[in-house]
């Protein structure tokens, strides 16, 4: 029997998706052999509502000096960031004499940057040592670890109490977030706020988005399972609101019990919580149905293409794409690559699958028949670059909401 890592109950396990390798664990053939797997699997607390991983990989293997992810390959994203920063500037830091903010999960700066530029006090918490190094050229404060209770201590010993405290997709990486909760309580100053953002689990299960279920993503919040969580370490959920990027996040504003009024919003979005069925097993047992169902239009759409003769590649080599060409079983028999921008990622092979990844420059070289979107959460932004693939009569296939080809 599982216990929930937030209320220490019993959870109930809904989905697995069999054995997975690293999600950004992408590799040389010479490291095939010996790749990592374990069994992913996902459940369901009907006490706290959190809904989390069954089994966890080590920080480590996931979080090092060669991490795969940087975050400002996306030009929406760094846009994202900029009004995010500003947002919190008037509102929080406006007036205040020497205001000190903190960013977990800071990777390249993307965020911190902007307060570095404005000459505000402040300092990113990054264990990936590759992209907190990235930060540090653009001149962002950053400190090589893992963030917990103990860290917090020793940051407010050494930098004061935190006017501000971002995460933006990390929070859910965290499996120890009561030491997480425990640091930042003590770190945050009387009238701080707490800010962050996570893919919300109403998206993920509206739009069937199960390849955000991945080792790095330990938990897929809600407010109502954010809410049990933080009030146990005195503090509050003051405000909700819902944000578009990576598919369907929520933004969370947490102050210390009692500091600050709590927005309807709150109250709002617990309800629409309930009308959606957060807190039954049925919604998520209706999930895997959902996601199973969605295995086989995939598999069986790529299956007919081949056979037709057609060329199909991907786009975006993604973490969530991990999951979905391993839970797929798709290979580079149904896909010959994947094209991505991140120069770390170019030349390797995907984790498991080992589809070799291109550089995406070399993607109007000889465009394929069809391309799986597996950033399909940076649609917009990819569809502008690439409108010449469309204009020739290439499709892009994607897999979210429903499987579907684009015309
Ligand atoms: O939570 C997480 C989010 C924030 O980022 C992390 N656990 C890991 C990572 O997840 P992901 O890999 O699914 O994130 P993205 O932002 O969907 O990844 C985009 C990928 O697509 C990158 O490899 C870059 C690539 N890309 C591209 O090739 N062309 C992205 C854009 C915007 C493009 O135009
Ligand atoms: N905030 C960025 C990066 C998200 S990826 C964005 O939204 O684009 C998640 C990041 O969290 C990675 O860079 C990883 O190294 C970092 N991370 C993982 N565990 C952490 C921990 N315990 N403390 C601080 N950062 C952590």
């Amino acid at each position: 029997m599982t216990k929930c890592l937030i209320c220490k109950t019993s959870i109930e396990p809904f989905l697995s998706l069999r054995k997975m390798p690293i999600a950004n664990g992408f590799l040389h053939p010479d490291q095939f052999t010996g790749e990592y797997f374990y069994d992913l699997a996902i459940g369901f607390c009907s006490t706290c509502y959190m809904v989390q991983l069954i089994n966890h990989v080590d920080r480590e293997k996931m979080f090092h000096d060669q991490y795969a992810f940087f975050s400002s390959t996306s030009a929406h994203m760094a846009a994202h960031f900029k009004a995010f920063a500003d947002e919190m500037k008037t509102r929080y830091l406006k007036g205040k004499a020497d205001p000190f903010v903190a960013e977990i999960g800071s990777n390249d700066g993307i965020f911190l940057q902007h307060m570095s530029h404005g000459g505000i006090r402040h300092l990113g918490i990054e264990p990936s040592g590759n992209v907190a190094q990235v930060a540090r050229e653009k001149g962002v404060h950053t400190i090589s670890e893992f963030f917990d209770e103990q860290l917090a201590k020793k940051i407010r010993a050494k930098h004061g109490p935190a006017d501000l405290f971002i995460g933006a997709n990390v929070m859910c990486h965290i499996p120890y977030l009561h030491s997480v909760m425990a640091g930042i309580a003590h770190l945050l100053a009387e009238d701080g706020r707490l800010v962050f953002e996570d893919p919300y689990l109403g998206d993920i299960i509206e739009k069937t988005s199960y390849d955000q279920i991945y080792d790095e993503h330990a938990f897929y919040f809600s407010v109502s399972s954010m809410e049990y969580l933080v009030e146990q370490h005195g503090l509050r959920v003051v405000d909700a609101q819902p944000q578009s990027v990576h598919g369907g996040s929520m933004r969370y504003t947490i102050a210390h019990k009692g500091a600050v009024r709590v927005s309807d919003r709150v109250k709002n979005q617990k309800k629409k919580e309930k009308d959606l069925g957060l807190n039954r097993k049925e919604t998520y047992n209706r999930f895997r149905r959902h996601v199973e169902a969605s295995r086989e239009r995939l598999t069986d759409l790529l299956g007919q293409l081949k056979q037709k003769g057609a060329s199909v590649v991907g786009y975006g080599a993604t973490s969530k794409s991990t999951t979905v060409l391993n839970y797929c079983r798709i290979g580079p028999d149904l896909l010959s690559c994947i094209y991505d921008t991140t120069p770390i990622k170019i030349g390797t092979y995907t984790p498991g699958m080992h589809i070799p990844v291109r550089d995406y420059k070399e993607f109007s070289d000889k465009y394929p028949d069809y391309a799986v979107l597996f950033a399909w959460n940076h649609k917009e932004e990819i569809l502008k670059k690439e409108k010449q693939f469309s204009r020739q009569g290439g499709k892009f296939i994607v897999y979210i909401s429903r499987v579907r080809v684009e015309n």
